[in-house]
């Protein structure tokens, strides 16, 4: 068999990334205002169904939370990192990283949305972390939005239904790009700004019930509207306030297979691909496509666009794509009866050629050198993998270490993949970012016990542990792979 170098170029950005709602914790401390993420367990205890009815004031949920309720839930500690910052990012350096993907949470720089002034102490926060990561050479990729709404959002407004949330986010974009800009070249709008279409609580902080005078899948429709454009005018301030900085949006890869060869299931997988792609093309072109006009048009449903609006998505392009990838699964124009699989955040039917992780996602290698190309041929701009990540139930050995083979062995073949990608397809590929680089609190289940990491940290569901790191065999694989730029033959 031929011998194959798994080739980088140089300066390739080798990483890891993460969230500030799933490892800060300090969920109250120092200013922090209280958001969606910080609320959610409410209806695990059955006060409310959070993402169906909302009857409360941020007033109500604020002393509701004082008194105790739901406080053991993991998201709201985190793993310290508030805290624990310089150790994590001392081992970041450690593996080599080139890149740090991190996100700033807007309810720590403005407590309330609506404030004139920003939080000091979040803006003093932020800015020691990101001096922390030049101190080592680590470029930070920074998120600005990442799965955490201001709770206000949802109880003063109608979420990002409500056109005004644009200027509070760009308030809020701005004083990031002033703050941190002299530290940070690489920049992300929102992540996965498709999400809001399958959970729009946690992206739109759109609640259901808030919608009762309307079709609830047009006031979805709106708010993306609205997203659009806020990540637009973020695109633009940002290059008009540091012209060499590159910013970005962010995507959910997911990647589809037909099922059998049968034309119906062709047309099955190829609309639900068309479905990925379209916000992004708004972002990358500028532009609403035909194909997207037309559905909201035979859903009975309306975009209200002012006549600004085309151009703000003109002149708000991105520089980049970036986008998570973890798995793949098929499309079946009939599905009764066949398997299903779970996925990051939708199911698929099952692929019988694959192999599963412990939570059903099918992990599928040569999955993302096909999303590479796809996305290269139909963007022509330079792709970032920003996600991309084997969740575990990671076990202490008796020897006192964490041996996981398997998160190894899903890097080592992904990272083949990606330079097939490069070397044989074309494709030009900027970075990677290991997901969950440090074990941090997962956002489907919320538990901790579903890990990622490179590095242990000592905490179980419930908060039990001494939050202590450690680094795994996959810490010393990764160190060893940035090293050789990525030669993993
Ligand atoms: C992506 C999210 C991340 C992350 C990841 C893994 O969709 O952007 O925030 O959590 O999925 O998902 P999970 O934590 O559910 O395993």
């Amino acid at each position: 068999m031929e011998e194959k170098n798994y080739k980088f170029p140089d300066g390739f950005l080798w990483g890891g990334a993460t969230a500030a709602n799933q490892i800060e914790g300090a969920w109250k401390e120092d200013g922090k205002g209280i958001t969606v993420e910080d609320c959610l367990p409410y209806r695990e205890v059955g006060i409310a169904d959070f993402t169906k009815q909302f009857h409360f004031t941020t007033k109500d949920m604020e002393e509701a939370l004082a008194a105790g309720a739901d406080s053991n839930y993991p998201k709201r500690r985190g793993i310290q990192h508030y805290h624990y910052y310089k150790e994590d990012i001392r081992l970041f350096a450690e593996m080599g990283f080139k890149v740090y993907r991190m996100s700033i949470a807007w309810s720590r720089i403005f407590t309330d949305p609506r404030d004139e002034k920003p939080n000091e102490a979040g803006i003093a926060f932020y800015k020691d972390l990101l001096k922390e990561c030049r101190k080592y050479n680590i470029e930070p990729l920074v998120t600005l939005s990442h799965y955490d709404p201001p709770l206000v959002l949802i109880t003063d407004y109608r979420g990002w239904y409500s056109r005004e949330v644009i200027d509070l986010f760009i308030k809020y974009a701005k004083v990031c790009f002033e703050q941190f800009g002299e530290y940070v070249n690489y920049w992300i709008t929102f992540n996965e700004v498709d999400a809001m279409l399958r959970h729009p609580v946690t992206s739109g902080a759109l609640v259901e019930d808030r919608f009762q005078d309307m079709n609830f899948e047009q006031a979805i429709y709106q708010a993306m509207h609205h997203q659009m454009l806020a990540s637009a005018l973020a695109v633009k301030l940002c290059h008009s306030i540091y012209p060499k900085a590159q910013i970005g949006c962010m995507m959910t890869k997911l990647c589809f297979y037909p099922f059998t060869c049968k034309p119906e299931d062709n047309l099955a997988t190829q609309q639900r691909m068309r479905g990925i792609y379209r916000y992004v093309d708004i972002q990358v072109f500028g532009e609403y496509s035909l194909h997207l006009l037309k559905e909201i048009e035979n859903k009975g449903c309306e975009l209200v666009m002012l006549p600004e609006d085309n151009s703000i998505l003109k002149e708000g392009r991105v520089d980049f794509v970036s986008f998570s990838y973890y798995m793949t699964s098929c499309m079946a124009a009939e599905t009764e009866g066949l398997d299903m699989a779970p996925g990051n955040t939708v199911n698929g039917v099952k692929n019988p050629y694959l192999e599963s992780s412990e939570w059903g996602w099918q992990t599928d290698p040569i999955g993302l050198r096909i999303s590479l190309v796809d996305l290269y041929d139909r963007y022509r701009v330079p792709l970032f993998i920003v996600e991309n990540g084997l969740g575990a139930k990671d076990v202490i050995s008796e020897d006192g270490k964490i041996h996981d083979p398997y998160r190894i062995e899903y890097l080592r073949e992904h990272v083949k993949n990606m330079s097939l990608a490069i070397n044989e397809d074309g494709v030009e590929l900027i970075g990677y970012t290991w997901w969950g680089c440090i074990d941090l609190v997962s956002e489907s289940t919320r538990q901790m016990s579903k890990r990622y990491g490179f590095i242990y940290v000592d905490v179980d569901d419930y908060g039990k542990g001494t939050y202590k790191r450690m680094p795994k065999d996959s810490f010393y694989y990764y160190k060893k792979l940035i090293a050789a730029n990525g030669d993993v033959s």
